[in-house]
């Protein structure tokens, strides 16, 4: 099916002092299978996990795109616990973290960081350009985790984020709402220096830019002006069947975690409440609201302007 002409493409042409706007390659329906599930965890006596699968599909364009994303989960260190059901590590509070247990990671530098980090559902970390840790729980249950590096200041954290979905390729998992429901992301982040006074926040200061967005039911809501990457006017409502809804992809640029990557163009990072990602009832972020709502340095849920539909965000953000 060929309907990427019905996008909304404005580019450089008509608009002189935006970045070129770049087309999306676009995909229709399911994905293929190619892991059956990252991570193998049942909770006891519990419902049955979310299967963080990976699949493959071919764009109207011809180019294959791995949903709901591309990851180093399988080779790359493992985020330490802050809070993690799959391995039981379930504190009350930071009055039972022990700094001094969590490894120190060499980011090529001298000054000691601490980060807090909560995503729903899956973060790869870059430090100056350097993978750090990833995510070990990529879709649920919501877990939480706090990674210790060294480096120097300039310091340029690069996230790479993912809303995990279900029904690859389309952006949705089924709930007790609907089978195709198109689920929402967020990041929270907190860092502190080496006496634990705040470097850095998530909030609209990082910027924050969509590679992968979807359910589109009708791909004309889509609008692509400049760096802008524009899903307000897509339907998000939940549908009986989705099987055959779209969904648009941009390649990564190869150098976006790098010090010297030239984010000026991208959006600023939208923030959102607690209440709007909806938190309240998740342990891995209340029991450690100490760190995630700090009075005077509240960390902010960030993400790119549509929290429902953009499903790989990368996140950047540079000390003074
Ligand atoms: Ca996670
Ligand atoms: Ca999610
Ligand atoms: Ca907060
Ligand atoms: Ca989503």
């Amino acid at each position: 099916m060929k309907h990427t002409a019905a996008i909304a493409i404005i580019s450089l042409s008509t608009v002189g002092s935006l970045a070129q706007a770049q087309e999306p390659s676009m995909t229709t329906g399911l994905a293929d299978v190619i892991h059956p599930g990252l991570l193998d965890f049942a909770p006891l006596g519990g419902r049955p996990p979310r299967i963080s699968a990976v699949g493959t599909i071919a764009s109207d364009d011809g180019q294959v795109w791995t949903v709901p994303a591309d990851t180093q989960f399988q080779t790359a260190p493992k985020a330490t616990d802050l809070y993690n059901e799959c391995n039981g590590v379930k504190p009350a509070g930071m009055a039972d973290i022990d700094l001094s247990v969590v490894p120190m990671i060499d980011a090529g530098g001298h000054e000691e960081f601490t980060a807090y980090i909560f995503a729903d559902n899956y973060f790869e970390l870059y430090v100056n350009g350097r993978l750090l840790a990833v995510d070990p729980v990529p879709f649920v249950p919501f877990n939480s985790n706090v990674i210790r590096f060294k480096a120097d200041r300039p310091v340029t954290l690069a996230v790479k984020m993912v809303d995990w979905e279900e029904n690859l390729g389309l952006g949705s998992e089924a709930n007790a709402r609907s089978p195709f429901h198109a689920g929402d992301g967020g990041f929270v982040a907190h860092i502190q220096d080496a006496a634990g006074k705040t470097v850095l926040l998530s909030d609209d200061n990082w910027r924050a830019q969509t590679f992968y967005t979807a359910p589109l039911k009708d791909v004309s809501c889509l609008k692509v002006e400049g760096a802008l990457r524009d899903s307000a006017a897509c339907d998000t409502s939940d549908v009986a069947d989705g099987g055959g809804f779209s969904a648009a992809h941009w390649p990564i640029p190869p150098a976006w975690m790098t010090a010297e990557f030239d984010d000026g163009a991208w959006p600023r990072a939208t923030t959102f409440t607690n209440e709007t990602v909806g938190v309240a009832n998740k342990p891995a972020y209340t029991n450690f609201a100490e760190v995630f709502d700090t009075p005077g340095a509240d960390a902010e849920f960030i993400w790119s302007s549509n929290l429902i539909l953009d499903n790989v965000v990368l996140l950047r953000r540079t000390t003074d």
